[in-house]
């Protein structure tokens, strides 16, 4: 029979253990998508005799990796693993079922899967089996880890974080238009990271017009995020470095329905996926329905790297959840100098965007600000 106590030292040692299972959750970084990060450690007499995460979508979750790379029988060792065992047949089979098979001895569980698919059936199929479940172990870390899956595999619309390397005085390039390079290296790194990370980014006309980027990620073996411009008036040069660039790296390119077809045609010649989005009440791109689309298309996140007016649509149409901004140790001065959010803004600061958990940090001469935004 099971009782309700749960001793102090018991819960170090199973915290102790799950930190390592979200250690290992965190190595999926960046190839999971759109699956989450998941770790699982399987403990027998004090000991790890297996661990294993989960890698790519389509492969083994992490509690069959930590069975295959189990070094004793398994049977009556605690499992712990960072986010509930699934309960349905997907890619792989149950997870849950998995578990019972192999007569593991007791289940320590992170968050619960949000997955309508699992949401808390996983934990119950083994809690019926006899096993017992702990639920709960540093779910919070799981569920930060997991900020992308939480959202999507609920909203099936990505997760967007808006991003912004800026001044002191808050200008993200001088009046004249130079941009390069506000940060310090550190941070162009970290942010050069995300493109890897993210299964998307994206940038407004405005951006390709002025910079002509290439938006690709240029670490070595890095994922290439899939590029997506959002261009109403269709107007993206057809010698651009993007568009020259499409049979490399995907290119999708947001615009009007009723924008230029001949264009559009020699566009999706040139390897760039054009789709048509119908207008919003400004008459561009709906950027609500844009996020439907990109999510039918499996895309889970989306880096918005700018500029300024896309961001100010972006946050307008609420499509923001995380904010990342990096502050250097300069001031630029100008009045025409440009800001992470133009457009109009806001009239009254009663209207203004809250954002929330905020946490600022130095990352070399830089300040790190993350946030999320709150629906308003
Ligand atoms: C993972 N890895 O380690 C765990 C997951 O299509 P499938 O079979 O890969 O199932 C994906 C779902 O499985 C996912 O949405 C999540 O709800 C659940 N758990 N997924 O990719 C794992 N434990
Ligand atoms: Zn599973």
């Amino acid at each position: 029979k099971m009782t309700n106590s749960y001793p102090e030292e018991q819960k170090k040692i199973d915290e102790m253990y799950m930190e390592r299972a979200l250690e290992l959750a965190a190595k999926g970084r960046g190839t999971t998508t759109p699956n989450p990060l998941v770790g699982a450690v399987i403990v027998k007499n004090g000991r790890i005799i297996g661990e294993g995460y989960h890698i790519r979508a389509g492969e083994g979750h992490a509690e069959v990796n930590a069975f295959k790379n189990a070094v004793e029988d398994v049977t009556g060792a605690t499992m712990y693993v960072t986010l509930e065992p699934c309960s349905h047949y997907g890619k792989t089979p149950p997870c849950a079922d998995k578990i019972v098979e192999k007569k593991i001895g007791r289940v320590v569980v992170g968050a619960l899967d949000p997955n309508p698919l699992v949401a808390g059936r996983g934990i119950e199929k083994i809690r019926n089996a006899g096993i017992p479940v702990i639920t709960g172990i540093l779910a919070e870390r799981s569920i930060a880890l997991n900020e992308v899956f939480m959202k999507y595999i609920v909203t099936k619309r990505p997760f967007v974080l808006l991003k912004a390397a800026m001044s002191l005085d808050g200008k993200i390039a001088t009046a004249d238009g130079e941009s390069q390079w506000i940060s310090c290296e550190a941070s162009r790194e970290e942010v050069h990271r995300l493109r890897h990370e993210l299964t998307g980014i994206m940038a407004g006309i405005g951006t390709v017009l002025a910079d002509d980027p290439m938006l690709n990620c240029r670490i070595p073996g890095g994922k290439q995020p899939v590029r997506i411009i959002v261009d109403s008036h269709l107007s993206i040069p057809e010698t651009s470095k993007l568009v020259c660039s499409a049979k490399e790296f995907p290119l999708v390119v947001a615009t009007l329905e009723k924008s230029d077809a001949a264009k559009k045609e020699r566009l999706e010649a040139q390897g760039v996926q054009v789709i048509g989005v119908s207008a919003d009440d400004g008459g561009h791109v709906d950027l609500n329905i844009l996020m439907e689309r990109l999510g039918e298309m499996k895309i889970d996140s989306i880096l918005l790297e700018g500029g300024g007016r896309l961001a100010e649509g972006a946050l307008k149409a609420g499509i923001v959840d995380k904010v990342q901004f990096y502050i250097a140790p300069i001031l630029i001065g100008g009045e025409g100098a440009k800001t992470p959010v133009e457009g109009r803004g806001i009239a009254a600061l009663s209207e203004a965007w809250h954002v929330s958990d905020w946490k600022a940090e130095m990352i070399g001469d830089d300040i790190k600000i993350t946030g999320y935004i709150k629906e308003r």
